[in-house]
């Protein structure tokens, strides 16, 4: 009997297999080896021994050290990018990006504003994807990009400064969803899912009459940042992946009736993923083959179209991942307790209708209840969530298609419970080329009583696994605030972050332009420019003085306050706050920053730096002076 006909007698045996490893390194302590050794087997002997090996992975990370990878997460729904290092799990940085941000002034700054664009009146967003450009199927420090459900957007934070710099609001679609990067040749595209269906174009001339919906996949182009192209598909979109050829990006669809209420959306034993052929949508966009909508060219991918093609699968699935080996997009069933393989190799073929979608299908190992996202560790193993079951389900990719051909194998490695109900999970560069089995995050739900309680609502727990051995192993718990939906783990070595700005930065490129309109030479003037009742503040700070302790305005005028910070020293960044005026921002070392307000109360309204820069950090503050109307 395998695997597969009886998930429950797998448990058991890997329950006992741990039971009876736990014996041995507890008769290990008491000096009993010798007198269990008789019982034990040659796997046994070499499965403790890889246990020895792994417990030797140090997984804290000593005061003064340094952690080995950045982890990218997503903040959910606070909107924002959280940088984390691994295998400490430290929270380094946050990146403010669809969300605004009182330290670093995201969202008030006119330079963070002009980023934000249109959109940058909504002060919230829905990150799900972190995902890094590649080159040639590895990650290559550059970009981070980000969808936001929430309001449709797709963000790109530039890794040598770690902030955003460019954000795009997508038209036609509405809510993005799954987000990932072309991986081969390099990043040319990033290609995102849109979610739910609405009517193209949506003016209101259809309203309920769910028949004239779509769903579209959005293709940015990444280097500029616009719309390169959608495609119109039939039923939503859920997660994406890219292949390791170029040619190939897949979606799943978790609502192929297009249905508008929850029955109606999970009545289908089957759903579908979508294979994108790229290297045919840009034939047909070169060949004029499209129609513009809101500026944007859309092609149709809808069934019969000879750009995508529509592989069915059970039930509902949700997340989408390529193996790191480039064979294979793995789709996981939410409703079904199967991944399905798709064999990659065999998409050539499907294309030119040589065979029939399901031919593509080289495997469906059951894995439990509520397979959501799997990982891989570059040894032919995966990993997968099991959301209702509340585990991590490891297993060999060959020994669950050879069980598909009907050899009785079992391809389920080890289940380890985790705490509690994982969504993502992600090993250490493990959507690259580069995978390398060492640790794995499962981004848990629910945390329940795995910390202190905080009230009614709960943290996430963000729990790292070393997966460096035969048998994963739980080495800690991170409670994370809502919602980390999804992380990326890149290795130390790819990455490369200034320690202070350039002058020639183009995140505040249009600042030093408008300065020298103005005939200012940020670095050295510290000067008031009227235009009206438009008056233009520049003034340098080096720590700890701004280089005006006072400006005057009249009460009603529009006040830009330009700070250049003329500090050199890595660290040495600061704020700049004006008292009861709702201003903030981040000025750090050789960063130019501004902010727009109005004046609109008379009297002395100090100003100060909010960043502890210096000893005399509590006097670094000046006056504006606003006379009365
Ligand atoms: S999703 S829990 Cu927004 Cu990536 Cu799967
Ligand atoms: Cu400058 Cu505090």
């Amino acid at each position: 009997m395998t695997n597969n006909d009886k998930p429950e007698t797998q448990d058991t045996s890997l329950e006992d297999a741990n039971s009876r490893r736990s014996f041995f390194k507890k008769s290990a302590l008491i000096g009993g080896l010798g007198v269990a050794a008789p019982a034990m087997t040659a796997t046994m002997f070499s499965q403790m021994a890889h246990a020895a090996t792994q417990d030797k992975i140090k997984h804290s990370v000593d005061p003064g050290e340094l952690d080995e990878y950045y982890g990218f997460w997503s903040g959910g729904h606070s909107g924002e990018v959280r940088i984390l290092g691994l295998p400490s799990m430290r929270e380094l940085m946050r990146i403010p990006v669809f969300n605004h941000d009182s330290a670093t002034g995201w969202g008030m700054t006119n330079e963070s504003k002009a980023i934000m664009g249109e959109t940058g009146k909504y002060t919230n967003g829905d990150s799900h994807h972190p995902h890094m450009s590649m080159t040639d199927g590895r990650y290559n420090g550059k970009y981070v990009f980000i969808n936001d459900k929430a309001n449709t957007r797709v963000a790109r934070i530039r890794c040598d400064v770690m902030k955003v710099d460019k954000m795009l609001d997508i038209p036609n679609a509405h809510a993005i969803h799954g987000l990932r990067v072309q991986k081969v040749p390099y990043t040319k595209y990033v290609f995102c899912n849109g979610e739910y269906e609405v009517p193209l174009p949506n003016d209101g001339s259809v309203l309920d009459d769910p028949s004239k919906y779509t769903s579209l996949f959005n293709v940015v182009d990444a280097e500029k940042m616009e719309m390169a192209f959608q495609v119109i598909v039939d039923g939503n979109l859920d997660n994406t992946d890219a292949d390791y050829t170029g040619k190939y990006a897949a979606s799943t669809c978790y609502n192929s009736e297009m249905g508008m209420n929850l029955g109606s959306m999970i009545a289908a034993e089957r759903d579908h993923v979508v294979i994108f052929n790229i290297e045919r949508i840009e034939a047909a966009i070169a060949a004029g083959d499209y129609k513009v909508y809101n500026g944007v060219k859309v092609v149709d991918g809808r069934k019969g179209s000879k750009l995508t093609r529509y592989i069915p699968v059970p039930k509902s699935p949700h997340g989408l991942n390529t193996s790191p080996n480039g064979e294979y997009f793995v789709a996981n069933g939410k409703l079904s307790p199967t991944v399905s393989i798709i064999a990659i190799d065999k998409l050539d073929a499907l294309f030119d209708d040589k065979i029939k979608p399901r031919d593509t299908i080289v495997g469906e190992p059951e894995l439990g209840l509520g397979p959501l996202h799997t990982a891989f560790d570059g040894r032919g193993n995966a990993y997968t969530t099991v959301f209702i079951d509340s585990q991590i389900v490891k297993w060999n990719v060959q020994d669950a298609i050879d069980h598909f051909n009907g050899k009785k194998v079992n391809y389920i490695r080890q289940k380890l419970d985790v705490q509690y109900q994982p969504g993502h999970n992600h090993t250490t560069m493990g959507e690259t080329r580069d995978a390398d089995g060492k640790y794995l995050v499962a981004l848990c739900k629910f945390s329940k009583d795995r910390f202190l309680p905080v009230g009614p609502l709960h943290p996430e727990n963000d729990q790292l696994i070393d997966i460096s051995g035969d048998e994963m192993k739980l080495v800690h718990d991170g409670p994370t605030y809502a919602e980390p939906h999804d992380c990326m783990i890149v290795h130390r070595s790819k990455m490369k972050t200034k320690k202070i700005w350039t002058r020639d930065d183009p995140i505040f490129a249009a600042t030093v332009a408008m300065a020298k309109k103005d005939g200012i030479t940020l670095e050295t003037d510290n000067k008031v420019i009227r235009n009206g009742n438009k008056v233009r503040v520049y003034m340098t700070s080096v720590a700890p003085t701004f280089g005006l302790e006072k400006f005057t305005v009249k009460q009603g005028d529009e006040v830009t306050v330009v700070v250049t910070n003329l500090d050199m020293v890595e660290d040495v960044t600061h704020g700049f706050a004006v008292v009861n005026h709702g201003v903030s921002m981040e000025i750090g070392p050789q960063q130019t920053s501004s902010v727009t307000f109005i004046a609109d109360k008379p009297g002395v309204q100090w100003f100060y730096c909010h960043w502890f820069c210096h000893a005399l950090h509590m006097e670094m503050r000046g006056r504006m002076l606003v006379e009365p109307k």
